[in-house]
């Protein structure tokens, strides 16, 4: 059930480290309505990179969803996210073009080399869906969580941000990731020790590189 999932209950135990990953100073600053536009332009820039390279990621975990033939739903919700990938790819480089931004001289930062080379090793035929589908609805949510705040009736997100904000922190967007939750929860629920233990580790890592991604942003 909803609240009594595995990722419920991870959720309640790493609730700091979700935290960190969800109400970073970037997210706060542009929920405060303090953000550097500096700062928004790095995040932009480096994004649109790691993006790139989660289109890879969202194919690899829809091959594995595919390989297991009583996960014919799930092959559906992934070929749908991978559809909205499409145009979030689009919305990167017409965001980029109203920033006076240029994507392609682009060279990505340290940060988001470590994460794109740990999706790398995420892709790889050994790994299990129960961990990959994991690392993808947990990559999701951070953004899902992090800009849906941003949203909130109380926050003073400037104006020009509010596109942004809306791109992962709309209803829609937020109902996919319960979905791919569901998905998540429902291979947990019958894994074995081992590769839950594995899931966990992997969400915590998932964790850790989003909270150095949003600290690119520092510059
Ligand atoms: C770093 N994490 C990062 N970028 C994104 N676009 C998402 C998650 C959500 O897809």
């Amino acid at each position: 059930d909803e609240c009594g999932g595995t990722i419920e209950i991870w959720l309640r135990k790493h609730a700091l480290n979700f935290t960190r990953a969800t109400r970073h100073p970037f997210i706060l600053s542009i929920r405060d309505g303090s953000v550097d536009i500096a700062s928004f332009k790095r995040w932009l820039e480096q994004d649109y990179l790691f993006v790139r390279a989660f289109v890879a990621f969202a194919a690899s975990v829809l091959i594995k969803a595919c390989k297991e033939s009583e996960n014919g739903s799930d092959m559906e919700v992934l070929l749908q996210g991978i559809s909205a990938l499409s145009d979030e790819l689009a919305w990167f480089k017409s965001e980029a073009e109203k920033w006076g931004v240029s994507l392609s001289g682009v060279s990505p930062q340290p940060a988001n080399l470590s994460y794109c080379r740990f999706l790398d090793s995420l892709m790889s035929q050994e790994v299990e869906y129960t961990v990959a589908i994991t690392a993808f609805w947990a990559i999701e949510t951070v953004y899902q969580d992090s800009f849906a705040y941003c949203l909130e009736v109380e926050s003073k997100t400037p104006h020009e941000l509010k596109e942004t904000c809306k791109r992962w922190g709309n209803a829609a967007f937020g109902h996919y990731c319960r979905t791919l939750q569901k998905m998540a929860n429902r291979q947990l629920h019958k894994a074995p020790g081992d590769v839950i233990k594995k899931t966990e580790a992997t969400f915590l890592q998932v964790l850790d590189k989003e909270i150095d991604f949003w600290n690119m942003s520092h510059g």
